[in-house]
This record gives structure tokens, C-alpha cells and sequence, in this order.
């Protein structure tokens, strides 16, 4: 594959008989940069084949990246898995009566695990975790004083808009004081967690209790508003059907028309163990590799896909690349529990830059380490590949 292909095959798909006249339409509207309605983006969903969907998705990420692929070095702290919430499908924390059964971490035992990285060309610290009741913005303010003072360079990224509702509310700050305050601190930029499915109808089903859809979205509006950039996510694949995704997709994409503050868009596949919804099925890899290209063809204003391999597998990874995804998130190192508790094949998450570079690689693909605002940092391409490699990696 190559950035050349550009011009790849429109007549095809266009003249190919197989293909409905709707779905021709929509074709000739990505080969001309149109917006896709949600009706559109339903059909896509409904009608498309995957080779379809894949030949669109993947001249879409071409004409934006190339073969570029982005990955970074980071690490997570998770502070704690205890949570006022009980979303039905969280593997992951603990009620604050059961809190012996989960962690707390203090903050110097969170300062430890920073300077573990002293040594190391770690870019990105993510901090996320569950909503203690007892862990508030005071805490958590200090907390990224000492990391910044510490470590200045190092881009602190966290808390979902769920978290920081609670601690703005719990501050009884309003969003803009509240997001002032952490920005003052040191806080940099916002994950995109929390998000789940904004439509009500499921999100009463899978997480009644904490911030409704308005609520996320005006939290990330604002720290857009304050310069801070922030992702998306999406929880897929469980109860939700393809209206509520089109849904999801179509209010973040009237809300990045407002503020282009958005950097990538994270389709989180549902896993299914050790949770309320157990006995949902999981997605199977066709549907996965649908969500990510329909993800990449209808967010035409979102810079980047991203997949998030430490929950997704390596190999699946690897072919939503092939699917409009052009970022897979960081190195990791083993430090977040969200997935692995919740069935993730990867039990332990952590790649040395060296494999999720070959990993990159042997897709076909181009990988180039970016910062968390994609300022691209090294061109792995350039270099030399080892050829001691084994070729079944
Ligand atoms: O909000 C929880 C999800 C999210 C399950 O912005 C589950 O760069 C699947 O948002 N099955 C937190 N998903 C993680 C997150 C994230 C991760 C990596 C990068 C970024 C980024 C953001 O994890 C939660 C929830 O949607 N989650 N349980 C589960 N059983
Ligand atoms: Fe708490 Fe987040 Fe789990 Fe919901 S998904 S119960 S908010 S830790």
C-alpha cells in the first residue's frame, strides 16, 4: 500500500455491479469529500459488504495519512478501581463498601510509578481510574503539580468527563471553573472514556447513574474552548444497534464542527467477562472492522481513528488498519487492568516500541511515534529493519 493509491480504484467500485445505487452514491461522495448524512451512514451499516466498506474506509485514511500510523509511549495510572457507579458493564470496580476488594492508591505511591519512568522516552502519562467519592479535585490538582513538577515535559493526560463531573460537583465549581483549575494545575489534554452510547435508551440500560450524554459533551466542549484537546470513544457491540452508533457518532460530529478540539475517534469493543452483561455476546471481527471504517467515513472531521490494541488484540489490530484506522494508541507497559478484567485477550498490555513497531510494520503499514497531539516525533520507516527478524510476528 502506498500514499500513490490515491487515486485507487473509484471507477470500480463505481461501475461494479454487485453494488446498489445508493451505496454508488455514497462512494462518489467520499471520492468527492462530501459529508455522508446519518441516513447514509445507517446504510452503510445495513447494505455495505466489507470489501466494500474496506476499499472506501481505507482511501479515506490513505488520502488523509498515507501509510502513516500512529503510536506513542506512554503509561496509565489508575489511582483506583473504587466507583459511586455500577455500570453494568464494568469488570473493573469495586462499591466503596467492597473497597478492601480493589485499590487506592496514594499519591506517592502514584509519584513512584512516574519516576519508575525516569530512565525511559516515555512521552504520556494517562490517568484514569473509577469515581471514589473520597478522591477529590484538591487531591488530584496536587497530584499533576508533583508530576509536572517532577517531570515537566511529560504531557499529562486524563479523566474521563464522568470523573471530572463528580469532582466539579462534589467542588460545587461549575465545568469552566472546574476545567480552569486542572488546566492551571497542569492538565494538558482529556481521554476519551465515559462516552459509552449517548442515546438514552441505552445508556438507562448500561449506566443510568453518572453523566448523561449532554453533560460529557459540554465537559469536552470546554476544555476544547480552553485549548484542551480530548478524544472520543464508543462503547460497540453489545445492546446498542446501528441507529443508536450513527446517533453517538453524529453528536460528536456537530460538536467538533463547533470546536475541532477533538483528536481521535476510539470505537471500544464490549468484552464480556466478569460483568453484569455477561451474557452479551461479544461482536465477531467483521463486525469490528465495520464499526472502525464506518467510524473513519462518517467522522469526516475527526483527524484520526484510533484502535486501542490493548483491547482489541494484536492481530485484529493490525487488519483495522487495512479498515480506516490509523492510530494505535501507546507502548502501555502493562499498566492499566480495564480490559484485562474484562476478558481483553491481552492480560498483560505492554509492547516495547520495537515490537508495536513491527507490529505496524508487517501490516504494511508505516510507523511513526507521535506526541499526544500527534506531532510526529520519529519515522520508523526510515530506518533499517533488522533482518534477524522471524517473518511470523
Ligand atoms: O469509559 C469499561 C470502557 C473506557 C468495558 O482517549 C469497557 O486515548 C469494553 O476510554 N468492555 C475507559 N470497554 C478507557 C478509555 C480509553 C482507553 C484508551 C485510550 C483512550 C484515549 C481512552 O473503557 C470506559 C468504558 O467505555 N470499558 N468496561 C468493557 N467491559
Ligand atoms: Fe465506574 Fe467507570 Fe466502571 Fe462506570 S465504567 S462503574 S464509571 S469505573
Amino acid at each position: 500500500m502506498s500514499s500513490e493509491s490515491n487515486q485507487y480504484p473509484a471507477e470500480f467500485l463505481l461501475h461494479h455491479a454487485r453494488i446498489s445505487p445508493e451505496l454508488k452514491t455514497i462512494a462518489q461522495k467520499i471520492f468527492e469529500s462530501e459529508r455522508l448524512t446519518p441516513d447514509e451512514g445507517l446504510l452503510l451499516f445495513e447494505k455495505a459488504e466489507l470489501p466494500f466498506l474496506g476499499m472506501l474506509a481505507n482511501y479515506e485514511r490513505e488520502k488523509r495519512h498515507g501509510d502513516k500510523t500512529f503510536f506513542n509511549r506512554n503509561f496509565h495510572i489508575e489511582p483506583t478501581n473504587v466507583c459511586v457507579f455500577s455500570c453494568a458493564f464494568c469488570s473493573y470496580s469495586r462499591v466503596y463498601k467492597h473497597r478492601e476488594e480493589g485499590w487506592e492508591l496514594s499519591a506517592d505511591q502514584m509519584m513512584e510509578i512516574v519516576k519508575k519512568y525516569d530512565d525511559q522516552p516515555i512521552t504520556e502519562v494517562h490517568i484514569v481510574g473509577g469515581v471514589h467519592p473520597r478522591l477529590n479535585l484538591q487531591f488530584f490538582c496536587d497530584l499533576i503539580r508533583r508530576i509536572k513538577a517532577h517531570r515537566p515535559e511529560l504531557h499529562v493526560k486524563g479523566f474521563t468527563a464522568v470523573e471530572l463531573d463528580y469532582m466539579f460537583r462534589k467542588a460545587k465549581l461549575s465545568v469552566a471553573e472546574g476545567m480552569r483549575t486542572l488546566k492551571e494545575a497542569g492538565l494538558q489534554s482529556m481521554p476519551g472514556g465515559g462516552a459509552e452510547i449517548f442515546h438514552p435508551d441505552i445508556r438507562e440500560k448500561i449506566c443510568a447513574d453518572k453523566v448523561d450524554a449532554e453533560g460529557w459533551l459540554h465537559i469536552h466542549e470546554t476544555a476544547h474552548r480552553l485549548d484542551m484537546p480530548t478524544n472520543a470513544t464508543m462503547l460497540y457491540g453489545h445492546i446498542e444497534n446501528y441507529v443508536h452508533r450513527i446517533d453517538h457518532m453524529e453528536r460528536l460530529r456537530a460538536l467538533q464542527d463547533k470546536t475541532h478540539g477533538f483528536n481521535a475517534f476510539i470505537p471500544l469493543k464490549f468484552r464480556n467477562q466478569n460483568n453484569d452483561m455477561s451474557g452479551v455476546k461479544e461482536s465477531g471481527i467483521v463486525e469490528d472492522l465495520k464499526m472502525y471504517a464506518v467510524a473513519r467515513l462518517f467522522l469526516d472531521n475527526f483527524p484520526h481513528i484510533k484502535a486501542y490494541w490493548a483491547m482489541l488484540g494484536r492481530q485484529t489490530t493490525q487488519l483495522t488498519l487495512a479498515y480506516g484506522v490509523d492510530d494505535v494508541d501507546g507502548t502501555i507497559d502493562d499498566t492499566t487492568k480495564i480490559y484485562s478484567m474484562a476478558g481483553a485477550e491481552e492480560q498483560h498490555p505492554g509492547m516495547t516500541t520495537e515490537e508495536l513497531v513491527r507490529l505496524i510494520h508487517r501490516a504494511g503499514r508505516k510507523a511513526v511515534e507521535r506526541d499526544t497531539v500527534y506531532h510526529e516525533l520519529r519515522d520508523y520507516s526510515l530506518e533499517a529493519t533488522p533482518s534477524d527478524q522471524p517473518v511470523n510476528t
